[in-house]
């Protein structure tokens, strides 16, 4: 096995169910209760701002409400440990990787806990409601929204995600379905690059093939036995 200097981790929602947060596409996932059209996409928004500001309102309140899991804390050690490059690459738009400790976390999907003023162009910490409307405290407009990526909007940080993984001796993903681009894509980057590539995951993903390794099981016990 040549030697591991640096890796590049990528996290979907399966990194934070165990902690009680819903995944997307899994049973009863959030998609099913309500379908993306409807609520992540800037069409949607246009259309029916209330319904889009509800739905991540909900989960806004919901996530502040959840705490880290094993898996979270394993990575924060990994993080903490580790001498060579890493970095964090989440899907996910909770902030449990850093309240588990990590600190080199890339969110490219955005944060739950922020709030992106269109107006002009802030990005504020935000714990409270969108949806009845409150002034930027920056600029005084009525014009925040939820700071995530909607599909059809370019993910954040993507110039930095392609360096790390064009450096990466280990890409290893872990709780994600591998239904999302160009997120899904980064396997299949890292791995013609030459990285050597693990996937640890709840049940195979729609990109499982891409992978020199799989492990199969739940984060909270896959992510710990792996990273020690
Ligand atoms: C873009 C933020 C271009 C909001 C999200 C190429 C091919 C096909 C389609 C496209 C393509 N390129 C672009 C597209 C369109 C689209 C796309 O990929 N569509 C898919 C559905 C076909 N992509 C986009 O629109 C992206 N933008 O490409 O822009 C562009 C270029 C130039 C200029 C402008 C634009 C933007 C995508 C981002 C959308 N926003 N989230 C929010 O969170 O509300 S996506 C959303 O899905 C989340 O971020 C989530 O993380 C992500 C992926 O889902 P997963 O995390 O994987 O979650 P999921 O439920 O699917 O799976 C959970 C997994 O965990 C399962 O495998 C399960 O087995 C496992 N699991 C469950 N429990 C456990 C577990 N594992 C371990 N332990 C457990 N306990």
């Amino acid at each position: 096995m040549p030697e591991i200097r640096n890796i590049v981790v990528l996290t979907g929602a399966g990194v934070s169910a165990e902690s009680g947060i819903d995944t997307f596409r899994d049973g009863g996932g959030l998609w099913e209760q309500h379908r993306v059209e409807d609520v992540a996409t800037p069409e949607a928004f246009a259309r029916d701002p209330n319904l889009v500001h509800r739905f991540y309102d909900m989960r806004r309140a919901a996530i502040q409400t959840k705490v880290p899991n094993e898996a979270h804390m394993a990575l924060a050690r990994l993080d903490a440990g580790w001498k060579g490059s890493l970095l964090i690459v989440t899907q996910n738009v909770d902030d449990l990787h850093e309240r588990g400790g990590a600190r080199r976390v890339l969110h490219m999907h955005g944060e739950h806990l922020n709030a992106w003023c269109t107006a002009c162009d802030s990005r504020l910490h935000w714990t409270g409601p969108l949806f009845d409307r409150p002034p930027c405290p920056v600029c005084g407009s009525r014009a925040l929204r939820p700071d995530v990526v909607w599909f059809g909007e370019m993910p954040y940080r993507m110039n930095e995600i392609y360096a790390a993984l064009r450096e990466a001796d280990l890409f290893v993903s872990i709780g994600t379905s591998g239904a999302v681009y160009p997120a899904a894509g980064f396997v299949q980057t890292a791995r013609d690059l030459g990285a050597q590539t693990l996937e640890l995951n709840l049940e195979r993903s729609q990109g499982s093939q891409s992978f020199h390794e799989t492990r199969l099981g739940p984060a909270s016990e896959v992510v710990p036995a792996w990273v020690e």
